[in-house]
Formats: structure tokens, C-alpha cells, sequence
């Protein structure tokens, strides 16, 4: 007789999603689906950044987003790609895109009582593509006030981030990582590539309470508030005890920047400066998805002075200054935002 010892189980995102559906504050299995369209897309656009130095994909796409930045052809296409993959899932009523100005309805039978929203950035660091450095998308779901039918509304959208039923992010680096929540904890999959399934590699990631690298653009140091200026000083100083003078480490693109603080410890701050008193980051697909998992996480999320996630969001791409990681350097940095900032309206 033949004996066989199972080898050690790798779990998939979609058995993990099927396992955990039970979890979900609505177990009708829709957000299930929604996690995995996304999942699917995640991987599409994978393999076109994995391209990107090789096939002619690189470059300006010639138009302008709604930030007056460049598009390059990798935003657009990731942004198609997400688009397609929740427009043809039915589970998802509307998405608003860092891409566009606008919502987008998705117009189709599948989709007509569909209960959630999406907000997305769907290539962001996207900067960095042409000099192969990690870039990421970041994603957001609400779903609907019970109240809400027929056509979407901004309502839909315009809810605190506290209402978030699921966020996440891919990392498109030396690996490509996908990272969830839903509101019970974090969780982490690795894409293997030689069998095109994210795999279960970071289960219930934790935050380290403290941190020892700061990550910022120190080139804005003229125009930052005082509160931070002298959180710098902090980072910079003599103190064994506390690890100090922290590391700085700023890749310049936050997905990576807020993976790696997550994994080591570290704050990410972009706080206002000269040319923008909200700093650069959007609430909607940026800051409020990252302040969830954060806080999922067992860290801290603030623009400073309050909770990312208790701000009411008024305009779709709306920006707030981002304090974001371990819940003590975090901690930190508000005790002297409020010492020596002024609270901003
Ligand atoms: P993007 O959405 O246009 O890519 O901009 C967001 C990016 C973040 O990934 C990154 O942390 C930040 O902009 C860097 O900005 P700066 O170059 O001003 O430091
Ligand atoms: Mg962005």
C-alpha cells in the first residue's frame, strides 16, 4: 500500500476569501466576489508592470488627470483594467478613480442593485515606473446606505472612512503582494507567479508599536508645519534607549513607503506644505484604505490632529495631510503637531 502525507497547505486568496465570507457583515457572498474580481485584475495589470521595460508601454499617454499630472500608459491601463474587472463582477455600482474626474457608473444589467462602491487609485507611485521602482494600487469598498436605490450618488461615497467594509493594497514589487481587510485583521498573499494564484505568505500582520524609520520628502522642510519640524528633530536625535536618530527611508512611493513601515515599524507622514495646505494625498482611495488596514494592523492613522478615519470627505478627490504607522511614533508626532501647529480648519 501507497502512503501519502498531504504536503503543507497553501491556502489561495480565493479559498481564503470562500473560508473567511462568514466574517463579512453582509455573508451573502457579494463583497466575496468583489474581493476577487479585484484580485483578478491585480494580476492582469501585474503581468503588464512586470512588461513594462520591454514592451512599448512606457511613457506619457499624452493626457492630463484630474490632478493636472501626466498620465502615463501604465495609470491607464491599470485604471481599464479595474473598471472592466468590477464592472463585469455585478457587484459594484460605481467606482471613483484617481483617473477620473468623475464617478463611474456601471452601466450594465448584472450590476443595477448591486450594493457596493469602490474608490480606487489604481497605479499609484506611478512615477517611479519608468525608473523600475515598486508602484502600487490602492483600493477602498463602501457599501450603500441601506436608504440608497437606483442610481448612484456622491452619498454613496462620501462616507467616513469608519464605514469602510473592505480596503486593501497590491504591492507591484520584487514580489507582487496582495493585502486585505475587512475589518478582522490584515492578511497578506504573495503572487507565485508559476501558478498565477495569490498565495497566503503574511497572515494577521501586526504593526510594530514603535519604529525606528521615518519616511518623508525632506525636500518640502521649509514649508512644513512646525509641529512636524520639530517631530524631525525628534527622529534626529541622540537616544539610545529609543533607538534614536531613527533611519529615514522614502521611496516616494507610498504603497511601498506603508508596506515596509508596516512590516518594520516607522511612521509615513505627508503633511501640508507651502504649495498644499492638505498636502498632496487623497482621502478617498489613498489615505482613508491605509488608515483602515493600519489600524487593523494595531497602528495609527491621523492628519495631524484627528482620526483619518472620523473625517467627513466633501469633494470625491479631496486631500488631507497623512500621518500614518506605528501607533506610538504616530502618537509622537500629534503631541507635537499640537504643541506647535496650529489646528487647521
Ligand atoms: P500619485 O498618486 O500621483 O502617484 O502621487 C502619490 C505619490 C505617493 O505614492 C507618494 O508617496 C507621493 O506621491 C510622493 O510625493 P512627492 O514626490 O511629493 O514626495
Ligand atoms: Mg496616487
Amino acid at each position: 500500500m501507497q502512503t501519502h502525507t498531504p504536503a503543507r497547505r497553501f491556502i489561495t486568496l480565493g479559498q481564503f476569501i470562500i473560508e473567511r465570507q462568514s466574517d463579512f457583515p453582509y455573508a451573502k457572498g457579494e463583497l466575496s466576489r468583489l474581493l476577487r474580481d479585484i484580485g483578478i485584475a491585480a494580476k492582469i495589470v501585474n503581468r503588464e508592470v512586470n512588461k513594462a521595460g520591454l514592451a512599448d508601454i512606457l511613457g506619457d499617454h499624452g493626457d492630463v488627470n484630474v490632478q493636472g499630472e501626466d498620465q502615463k500608459k501604465l495609470d491607464v491601463y491599470a485604471n481599464e483594467q479595474f473598471i472592466k474587472a468590477l464592472g463585469a463582477g455585478g457587484e459594484c455600482i460605481a467606482i471613483a478613480s484617481e483617473e477620473n474626474e468623475d464617478l463611474i457608473e456601471i452601466d450594465s444589467k448584472v450590476s443595477k442593485n448591486a450594493r457596493y462602491v469602490v474608490c480606487i487609485d489604481p497605479l499609484d507611485g506611478s512615477s517611479n515606473i519608468d525608473v523600475n521602482v515598486s508602484i502600487g494600487t490602492i483600493f477602498s469598498i463602501y457599501r450603500r446606505k441601506e436608504e440608497m436605490e437606483g442610481p448612484t450618488r456622491l452619498e454613496d461615497f462620501l462616507q467616513k472612512g469608519v464605514e469602510q467594509v473592505a480596503a486593501g493594497y497590491v504591492i507591484y514589487g520584487s514580489s507582487t503582494m496582495l493585502v486585505y481587510t475587512t475589518g478582522k485583521g490584515v492578511n497578506g498573499f504573495t503572487l507565485d507567479p508559476s501558478i498565477g494564484e495569490f498565495c497566503l505568505s503574511h497572515p494577521d500582520m501586526m504593526i510594530p508599536e514603535d519604529g525606528a524609520i521615518y519616511s518623508i520628502n525632506e525636500g518640502n522642510y521649509k514649508h512644513f508645519p512646525e509641529g512636524v519640524k520639530e517631530f524631525l528633530r525628534y527622529c534626529q536625535e541622540e537616544d539610545k534607549a529609543s533607538k534614536r536618530p531613527y533611519s529615514t527611508r522614502y521611496i516616494g512611493s507610498l504603497v511601498a513607503d506603508f508596506h515596509r513601515n508596516m512590516i518594520k515599524g516607522g511612521i509615513y507622514i505627508y503633511p501640508s506644505t507651502g504649495k498644499a495646505k492638505n498636502g498632496k494625498l487623497r482621502l478617498l482611495y489613498e489615505c482613508n484604505p491605509l488608515a483602515f488596514i493600519i489600524e487593523q494592523a494595531g497602528g495609527k492613522a491621523s492628519d495631524g490632529f484627528r482620526r483619518i478615519l472620523d473625517l467627513q470627505p466633501e469633494t470625491l478627490h479631496q486631500r488631507t495631510p497623512l500621518f500614518i504607522g506605528s501607533a506610538n511614533m504616530v502618537t509622537k508626532a500629534e503631541e507635537l503637531m499640537a504643541k506647535f501647529s496650529a489646528v487647521q480648519a
